[in-house]
């Protein structure tokens, strides 16, 4: 078999003490936190488009890496990045893999064309899949690159555009199937709006919300049994993007009838946009019973815009992987690098090096969340905070059954409030510390 990454060795882990940066250091999938392996925790997968297919070019300059695989034509390098990804999962120790239709098959000349080209492709990644026992984390349908979307997809003012976009998602739903995905995800990329001027809002939201729905029930009737995503993004390249953040995904999915089958897939460099912190985003999600996939990378505060940069911030893959056990651990999500190297990263060691720090950064991330968990200090604390609930008026409060006249009555005879205790968040912040860093 052509192999296309003979400088990047098959990583292992070495431990902490490893000196060597092609070798997890904190990455050790067999072992057993909280009674699941790490490689149950954490769910890795590999991006197909930054990974595969990017090559470094930005709105300034033309790529740094090729990302040719010894191609000649468009369906031999579609073939040739099938047989690398899974070369390149094999050696970073990665199973499962996530893809935008136009990722895995080049777009044809006519829809047809693009379609036999998904089958041919999808029965090659079929077949290497059984051998490198690899897995498809989701798939979707990249609804946002060709001209065709200038104006959106689900929500172009066009109707042409509407079926079009419909006709690319079953397709899409079809592969994810074949290829046993257990999830498929909207990331709505032009579903947002530049001005009111020209903009009807309302009809816009009803057709996003009717495409969902199409998905759904051609995607049931064909045997996906996964979860839908909607992935909150607040903007670019839209300037107002529909999908802005969690709160709003989730009223839009209740609003549609549509939160039985969708949960959230929670890109941490989205949260940051939305003016949240990624822990939010993942608390948003699953106290609304709709935590779901997380797209793993970290943005830099001091850019506007979705640098897509490997997680290494070990403050927010742990408070992450708190979040992640609060809500049960992963079903049918994962996490997913959705993750770029930087443009001067331009070498398939930078590829290795990038991955590795982000799943080191993850495991780190779980031990700690184990350590702040088996610590108990910040749950304690949490209970604790609202223990006036658990007797007297807070419990009647607590059990829904207090009159507002009661309330009064009790307030006049308080006079004034005098328990108001310390959050003490600087202590915590000290206590989370305390538990990262033994100096
Ligand atoms: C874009 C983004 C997408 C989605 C899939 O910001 O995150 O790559 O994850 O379409
Ligand atoms: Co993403």
């Amino acid at each position: 078999m052509k192999t296309f990454f003979d400088s990047i060795p098959f990583v292992k882990y070495e431990g902490a003490d490893s000196k060597n940066m092609l070798a997890f250091r904190h990455y050790n999938p067999d072992e057993i936190i909280m009674g699941k392996s790490m490689r149950e925790h954490l769910k890795f997968a590999m991006s197909y488009w930054h990974t595969m297919c990017a090559e470094g070019s930005d709105m300034f300059g033309v790529g740094t890496i090729s990302k040719n695989y010894g191609a000649t034509d468009a369906m031999e390098l579609a073939k040739n990045k099938a047989y690398a990804a899974m070369e390149l999962m094999n050696k970073l120790d990665i199973d499962y893999f996530c893809f935008h239709d136009r990722d895995i098959a080049p777009e044809g000349r006519t829809l047809a064309e693009s379609n036999e080209r998904l089958d041919v492709i999808s029965d090659l990644l079929l077949d290497l899949m059984k051998q490198n026992n690899k897995k498809l984390l989701w798939g979707t349908a990249n609804c946002f690159n060709n001209p065709r979307y200038m104006h959106g997809a689900g929500t172009a003012p066009n109707a042409d555009v509407f079926a079009f976009a419909a006709a690319q998602i079953k397709k899409a739903l079809e592969i994810t199937v074949k290829l046993g995905g257990n999830g498929y995800v909207f990331w709505g990329g032009r579903e947002g709006y530049e001005t009111l001027l020209n903009t009807d809002m309302k009809k816009e939201l009803d057709n996003m919300a009717y495409l969902m729905r199409l998905a759904v029930d051609y995607g049931r009737s064909i045997g996906f049994t996964g979860d839908f995503y909607i992935e909150p993004k607040p903007k670019e390249p839209t300037k107002h993007q529909y999908d802005f953040d969690a709160a709003t995904v989730i009223s839009f999915l209740k609003t549609y009838g549509l939160d039985k089958d969708f949960k959230l897939n929670i890109e941490a460099n989205h949260a940051t946009l939305a003016g949240h912190t990624f822990q939010h985003e993942l608390a948003v999600a699953r106290i609304n019973g709709a935590f779901g996939s997380i797209d793993a990378n970290q943005g830099d505060m001091l850019l506007g815009w979705d640098t897509d940069q490997f997680p290494t911030n070990i403050y927010e893959t742990a408070m992450c992987m708190l979040e992640v056990i609060r809500a049960g651990g992963f079903t049918n999500g994962g996490l997913n690098f959705d993750a770029k190297t930087r443009r001067g990263s331009n070498t398939p060691e930078d590829i290795a090096y990038s991955y590795i720090a982000g799943m080191d950064g993850f495991a780190l991330g779980l031990k700690i969340a184990d350590k702040i968990i088996k610590d108990g200090t910040i749950d304690s604390f949490i209970a604790e905070r609202y223990s006036s609930y658990n007797s007297g008026i807070g419990k009647k409060i607590a059990d829904r059954a207090a009159t507002i006249a009661e309330l009064e009555q009790y307030a006049l005879s308080m006079g004034e409030v005098t328990t108001n205790i310390s959050g003490r968040q600087e202590y915590l912040e000290n206590i989370v510390n305390s538990i990262m860093f033994k100096g």
